[in-house]
C-alpha cells in the first residue's frame, strides 16, 4: 500500500481578493504536493477560505453587503485563483460549510470533555486584522500613541464573557514535543521563535465571542460563538457538504482513517500522521502552539510538521498585503507573464523558508535566462536536430556505457562526454538533487536541475551534433543525441512539479505516454526502446517557453 501525505495550506480570508501572497502559498504547496504524486505516495492537498470572524462581518459591513454574499463572491475568486494557477488541490474547504460545523463542535465537544474549557470574563487587546488576542508586553504603540500588535496591526481593548481553552495545561508537552521532533516546526529559525514564546508562559486563551454571531455557535452555549480560529484549524480534519474534507466527527470515516489516522506507536502515544501545514511565518504560533494543544486535548494524533514560508514583498523590500493596499493581482501576472512562468519564477527566486522580493523585471530576466534560453533553447535545438537528422526514428544507443546510461544500470547521471576518439572522456554532470525537494529546499532543488540543464547545453556545445553530422561521424552523432535525449527526458519529468503544464507539452513531444512520467519512470530500462519501437516521430518543435517581453508599464 503506498505511503499517504496529507498536505494543507492555511485557509484564506476572503475579505478582499487573492494577492500573490496567496498565490505564493498555493504553488509552493501544489509543487510539493505534485513531487509527493510523482514519488509514488498517496497524496491528498486541501485548500480553502476562513469565512467566519469579526473581519469579515466589519468588511462586509463596510461594503454594504450581507457577509454570507460577500464570502461566496470571494471565495469563488479564490478558488478561481487556484484554477488559474493549475494548483491541484483535492477539497476546497470553506469554513462555512455545514458539514465543517458539525466536525468543528464534535471537536470542541472532545476538549470540554477533557475539561479544557471554563467559562470566564475576558479582558484584554485584540486585534480585528489579525483576529488574535495579545498580551500587553507583546504591544508596541505606533503613530498617535496606538497601541499595535507584533505584527503591526492596531489593537483594541475587548471586556466579554467568553469560553476559556486551558493552555497553560499544556506547555509542558508542547515543550516536549518541540524538543523530541525537531522537524514538527521548520524553519530552525521559527522554532525558536515558537520555543522562547512557550519557554516565556502560556496563559489560558479565550475561545469564545459574544459580541457578534457570524461564526460556529458553541454546543450548548447559547450566545457564544467559536473564536475563528478554533473554527479555522478545525479546517485540516473537518468535512465538507459532499464529504470531500476529512470528515472528522461526521459519519464518514474514510477519509480521516487513512490521512489522520489514530495510531497507537509502541510508547502508547499517538504516532504522528503524516501531515504538512505549509503558512506563512505569521501564523505560526496558532499551527504550533494552539493547534497541536487542541488536537492533544481532543485525544487526536498531531500532525509531523508545520513548515512557515516567509513573506513575499514587493519592490523595495517593502510588505506586501491587501490591509496595506499594496497588493499584486495574482491573476493579471499569470495573464502577463503565463502560469508557469510565475510559478518558476516564485520558486527559484525566494529561498524557500526565507522572504522573498518580485519585481516583473525580475521575473522577465529570469524566466528569459533560464527558462527561454536554458531549458527551452537545449529542448529546441535538440528535437529540432532529431527531427530532421532522425526521420526515420530514434537512433539506438552505439556503445555499452551509453546504453547502460540510457537504461540507468550505470551512473545515469551521467558523467561522460564522448571524445572524438569513441572513448568516454570523465566530465561533470551536477545531479537534479531530488531530495532537495523532499527537505522542502524548492529553490535548491530547482537550482540543481538549472545546473544540469546548463551543463547539457556545454555538451550539446562540446559534442557539436551538427559537425560530426557534417564528418559522417554517425556513431558519435548517434551516441551524442541519444545521451541528450536522455537527458531532456529526465529534466522534463524532474521539474514538472514547478511547470506542470510546459513539462507536460515537452514530454507530449518526446513522445512520453501520460503513464510514464512519475519519477519511478526514470528507473524503467526499457523507455527507450519502447519509444524507439513506436510510431512516434519527432515532429519539429514549437518553443515551449517563448521569451518574455520587458513591460514597459513597470508598477
Ligand atoms: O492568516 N507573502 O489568512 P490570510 C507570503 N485565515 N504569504 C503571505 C503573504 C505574503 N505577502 N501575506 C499573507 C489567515 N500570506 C488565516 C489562516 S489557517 C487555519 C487560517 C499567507 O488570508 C499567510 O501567511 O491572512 C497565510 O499563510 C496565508 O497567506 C493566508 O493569509
Amino acid at each position: 500500500m503506498s505511503e499517504k501525505f496529507y498536505i494543507t495550506t492555511a485557509i484564506s480570508y476572503p475579505n478582499g481578493k487573492p494577492h500573490i501572497g496567496h498565490a505564493y502559498e498555493a504553488i509552493a504547496a501544489d509543487a510539493i504536493a505534485r513531487f509527493h504524486r510523482l514519488s509514488g505516495k498517496d497524496v491528498r492537498f486541501q485548500t480553502g477560505t476562513d469565512e467566519h470572524g469579526l473581519k469579515m462581518v466589519q468588511t462586509a459591513r463596510d461594503k454594504g453587503v450581507d457577509v454570507r454574499d460577500l464570502c461566496r463572491e470571494m471565495s469563488d475568486q479564490f478558488q478561481a485563483m487556484c484554477d488559474t494557477l493549475n494548483i491541484s488541490y483535492d477539497n476546497f474547504q470553506r469554513t462555512t460549510d455545514p458539514m465543517h460545523q458539525v466536525s468543528c463542535q464534535a471537536m470542541w465537544r472532545k476538549m470540554h470533555a477533557a475539561g479544557d474549557m471554563y467559562l470566564n470574563k475576558y479582558e484584554g487587546w485584540y486585534s480585528v486584522r489579525d483576529e488574535a488576542f495579545y498580551e500587553e508586553k507583546e504591544l508596541t504603540t505606533g503613530d498617535e500613541g496606538v497601541k499595535l500588535s507584533p505584527q503591526g496591526t492596531p489593537v483594541e481593548w475587548v471586556v466579554e464573557e467568553t469560553w476559556f481553552f486551558r493552555l497553560s495545561k499544556y506547555q509542558d508537552r508542547l515543550l516536549k514535543l518541540y524538543k523530541e521532533r525537531p522537524e514538527f516546526i521548520q524553519p530552525e529559525g521559527r522554532r525558536n521563535e515558537v520555543m522562547r514564546f512557550v519557554e516565556g508562559g502560556l496563559r489560558d486563551i479565550s475561545v469564545s465571542r459574544t459580541s457578534f454571531d457570524w461564526g460556529i455557535p458553541v454546543p450548548d452555549s447559547p450566545g457564544h460563538v467559536m473564536y475563528v480560529w478554533v473554527d479555522a484549524l478545525a479546517n485540516y480534519i473537518s468535512g465538507a457538504q459532499s464529504l470531500s474534507g476529512l470528515g472528522y466527527g461526521t459519519n464518514d470515516f474514510t477519509l480521516m482513517e487513512k490521512f489522520w489516522p489514530s495510531e497507537e506507536g509502541p510508547d502508547g502515544e499517538l504516532k504522528p500522521a503524516n501531515v504538512l501545514h505549509l503558512i506563512g511565518k505569521d501564523i505560526v504560533r496558532f499551527h504550533a502552539v494552539y493547534w497541536p494543544a487542541f488536537l492533544m486535548s481532543a485525544k487526536l494524533p498531531l500532525p509531523k510538521q508545520v513548515f512557515g514560508h516567509g513573506f513575499l514583498l514587493a519592490r523595495g523590500g517593502e510588505k506586501m498585503s491587501k490591509s496595506l493596499g499594496n497588493v499584486v493581482d495574482p491573476i493579471e501576472l499569470a495573464e502577463q507573464f503565463g502560469v508557469d512562468n510565475l510559478r518558476y519564477f516564485l520558486l527559484r527566486e525566494v529561498s524557500f523558508g526565507q522572504d522573498g522580493s518580485y519585481s516583473p523585471e525580475a521575473i522577465v530576466t529570469r524566466c528569459n535566462a533560464e527558462l527561454a534560453n536554458s531549458f527551452g533553447n537545449l529542448a529546441q535545438r535538440v528535437l529540432s536536430f532529431v527531427g530532421k537528422s532522425y526521420p526515420d526514428g530514434l537512433p539506438s544507443p552505439r556503445r555499452e556505457s551509453v546504453r547502460k546510461f540510457v537504461e540507468h544500470k550505470a551512473d545515469w547521471w551521467f558523467e561522460g562526454v564522448i571524445g572524438d576518439d569513441n572513448s568516454m572522456e570523465r566530465g561533470f554532470i551536477p545531479r537534479v538533487n531530488f531530495t532537495l525537494m523532499d527537505d522542502k529546499m524548492i529553490d535548491t532543488f530547482i537550482k540543481t536541475w538549472m545546473d544540469c540543464v546548463i551543463r547539457c547545453n556545454k555538451f550539446v556545445d562540446e559534442n557539436a551534433p551538427w559537425t560530426l553530422r557534417k564528418e559522417g561521424k554517425q556513431e558519435q552523432l548517434d551516441d551524442a543525441i541519444v545521451t541528450l535525449f536522455t537527458f531532456i527526458h529526465m529534466l522534463a519529468i524532474a521539474i514538472q512539479p514547478i511547470i506542470p503544464t510546459a513539462a507536460g507539452k515537452l514530454l507530449d513531444q518526446l513522445g512520453i505516454p501520460e503513464d510514464e512520467r512519475s519519477y519511478a519512470a526514470l528507473a524503467d530500462d526499457t523507455w527507450y526502446d519502447r519509444l524507439r519501437a513506436s510510431s512516434h516521430r519527432i515532429a519539429p518543435p514549437t518553443p515551449i517557453f517563448p521569451r518574455l517581453e520587458m513591460p514597459t508599464d513597470v508598477k
